[in-house]
């Protein structure tokens, strides 16, 4: 019988620390009040709030120097998904599992289907890749896959796709997700133009074999692993394809994809407005394509990214439907803690949106009182919506700390006697 968590155990555990909880909550609750907004209205909006977990950030993540892994790893996408359930039993916001292909290929997606659904999980947006090679590929993705000058590696890579859309369809996914890391190490080496003519070439035939209700994501990246040109490099790219191939087009924003610095939060408004934001990759990052844990380096610019966001939602912008999965490589910590956190920390800012106060930032941006809307925003990002977070995890049956009860659980040691540990160094995200 394989280890997972059960509502007695959550609720002994809740018992301990539900008192301290409901004072919080109703000064909270109070204080709120004095500000016009209704707390409860709050936790239900946190309740419904959801956010997909990537299967590929159940393992331990590592970089091209090294991977150090972790205490019972999950060795194949079953045990991905039994370590899914954990992180939902525990923040009760993340029922979507994002897979990638082949990473997850199943034997049977009737099987998997099956073991997802009798977990309170289904599958979010599937991930192709053409990004590696794999054992027994005919032609190399070395110099590029859907844009590669070679016709024959153009129609491989978009088969991996149209094999990712049928296997995506048996498993009840809603939608696609491309990104490839096509592009150049060197000036020259790449004709810019011409490489984003074949890029565009091999989307339209994916576009095409797009099952019923299913969408297209594109994802851009700024660089890495090419180091000097990228095909897919920024959202204005992005924004043409998807243009350019459709209304199921749309273009999704990994925020570790851009220079340092750039105003994320003003390409979320620009495609917000253009009705072409697919959703995001919640991470977080100093530097580069760092994979951190969202919110754990620019809080503030995760709140402002949710800022735009619940603008668009209460002025009920056409259209307006995103699709939010985290997008993390957890090198250091226990992937499960960091995936837990992380979906609280993205359920907080999505809150802290919620407390500001419209009307008034409104009338400073028309008066052009840049301090008062600037404060007006500071006083929603600086509230501690703690207790708001922790009463809907309770009432939906999760846990008030899920860091503390999953570490008193024993999960992960008691998985390390299920999964024997395997000899898997190396270097990579898995
Ligand atoms: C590329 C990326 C992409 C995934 C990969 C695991 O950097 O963000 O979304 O396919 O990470
Ligand atoms: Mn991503």
């Amino acid at each position: 019988m394989s280890f997972r968590l059960t509502d007695a155990f959550v609720a002994e555990e809740n018992a301990r620390r539900l008192e301290w909880l409901t004072q919080d909550y109703e000064q909270l609750g109070s204080r709120l009040a004095r500000r016009g907004l209704d707390i409860e209205a709050l936790v239900d909006r946190a309740t419904r709030f959801r956010v997909a977990v990537p299967s590929w950030g159940l393992g331990t993540g590592g970089t091209r120097f090294a991977r150090f892994p972790g205490e019972a790893e999950p060795r194949n996408v079953f045990e991905k998904l039994e370590d899914c359930e954990a992180v939902l039993k525990l923040v009760r916001v993340t029922p979507g599992i994002s897979l990638h292909i082949p990473w997850d290929r199943p034997e049977s997606p009737k099987e998997l289907r099956s073991f997802a659904d009798e977990r309170g999980l289904f599958f979010d947006s599937m991930n192709s890749n053409t990004f590696q090679d794999q054992p027994g590929q005919k032609l190399s993705y070395k110099f590029g896959s859907l844009s590669h000058t070679d016709a024959a590696t153009r129609a491989q890579a978009i088969e991996h796709n149209l094999e990712c859309l049928e296997l995506g369809e048996k498993l009840g996914a809603r939608s696609h997700t491309v990104w490839i890391g096509d592009g150049g190490n060197f000036p020259g080496q790449v004709h810019f133009r011409d490489a984003l003519d074949r890029y565009l070439g091999s989307l339209r035939k994916i576009y095409a074999a797009l099952p019923r209700g299913f969408k297209l994501f594109i994802e851009h990246k700024l660089y890495e692993p090419a180091f000097y040109s990228t095909v897919l490099n920024d959202w204005g790219t992005s924004y043409h394809c998807t243009r350019e191939l459709g209304e199921k087009a749309f273009s999704l924003v990994d925020l570790g994809h851009h220079a340092p610095n750039v105003n994320i939060e003003m390409i979320v408004a620009r495609l917000i407005q253009f009705g072409k934001l697919a959703g995001f990759h919640f991470n977080d990052s100093k530097y580069g394509d760092d994979d951190l844990d969202s919110g754990s380096v620019k809080p503030f610019q995760l709140f402002l990214v949710f800022n735009e966001l619940v603008d668009a939602e209460l002025s009920a912008v056409p259209g307006f439907d995103p699709s939010y999965m985290l997008d993390q490589s957890h090198n250091v910590t226990d992937p499960i803690e960091s995936l837990m956190t992380s979906a609280v920390e993205v359920v907080r800012a999505y809150v802290q949106a919620h407390l500001v106060d419209r009307a008034a930032l409104r009338h400073y941006q028309e008066t052009n009182d840049a301090m008062m809307a600037l404060q007006t925003l500071k006083d929603a990002f600086t509230a501690d919506v703690g207790p708001i977070l922790a009463m809907a995890r309770h009432r939906a049956g999760g846990a008030i700390d899920p860091v503390a009860m999953f570490r008193a659980s024993g999960y992960r040691e008691k998985k390390a006697t299920e999964r024997p540990a395997e000899a898997r160094r190396g270097a990579g995200i898995v």
